[in-house]
């Protein structure tokens, strides 16, 4: 996929603060810390279009960033953080789950694990929640720049087993090497029924088969909302 152009639209906590609904939705969960908003940068190839940081906690409302106005990106605040402010902890769930069980534009749900984890109960629950709303998420096992290709076999026969999924639905990903990328992108225009060809138009088929945006190649760019 080629993006020739990422914006951020807004943050909001609340339903009556999100954009209003209409272009499909991907959201990104995951527990806090493990790279939830670096992934989004390197699907939008803009290296500042989210913040990032090494303290767990950054992201504290739901981002909404625009894609070629052809899709949204969601980032979601990450979950497990122990030292979060007890109110922050407190809204997080009310929050995240708002969202999942209102939002009618919701298409796909990344959720993303640390290949060098066991999942955590916050993932657990996170899957169950996604089974309770209908949602087959895509599975993305990240900083897999981290393990050896023989650690990185072994870590996915574990993490399977721990969530009782086939391991080769987990997509291994690397923000540093950018490596799993076009297989998420793949895996998210099945989702939404967009044809991402990366030398020609996305086309959104269905319910608006005839748009056709033409896409160009451009450099990465700093974009910080
Ligand atoms: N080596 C490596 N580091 C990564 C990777 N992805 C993220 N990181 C690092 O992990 C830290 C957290 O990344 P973020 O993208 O901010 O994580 P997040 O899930 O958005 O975190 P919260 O917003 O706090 O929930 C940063 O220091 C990143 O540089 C990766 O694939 N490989
Ligand atoms: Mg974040």
């Amino acid at each position: 996929m080629n993006v020739f152009q990422a914006d951020f639209i807004k943050s909001a906590a609340k339903p009556k603060d999100y954009p209003p609904p209409g272009l499909p939705e991907v959201a990104f969960v995951g527990r806090s810390n493990v790279g939830k908003s670096s992934l989004i940068n390197v699907l939008s190839g803009r290296k500042g279009l989210v913040r990032t940081s090494s303290t767990p906690g950054r992201t504290q409302l739901i981002n909404f960033f625009d894609i070629n106005s052809i899709l949204t990106l969601v980032d979601l605040p990450g979950y497990g953080y122990a030292k979060a402010p007890p109110a922050l902890r407190k809204q997080w769930g009310p929050m995240i789950e708002a969202y999942l069980a209102s939002r009618e534009s919701l298409k796909a749900v990344v959720l993303i694990l640390d290949i060098r984890r066991v999942p955590s109960d916050g993932d657990l629950q996170m899957l169950r929640w996604l089974e309770m709303y209908n949602i087959r998420p895509i599975l993305v096992l990240t900083k897999c720049d981290k393990l050896s290709k023989n650690e990185q076999a072994k870590q996915k026969v574990i993490i399977a087993a721990a969530i009782k999924r086939d391991k080769g639905m987990l997509l291994p990903f690397s923000a540093l090497s950018k490596e799993g990328r076009d297989g998420i992108w793949n895996e998210i225009g099945n989702l939404l029924e967009i044809q991402l060809k990366p030398d020609t138009s996305p086309v959104i088929s269905g319910s608006n088969p005839s748009s056709h945006i033409r896409v160009v190649e451009v450099p990465e760019q700093d974009n910080q909302p």
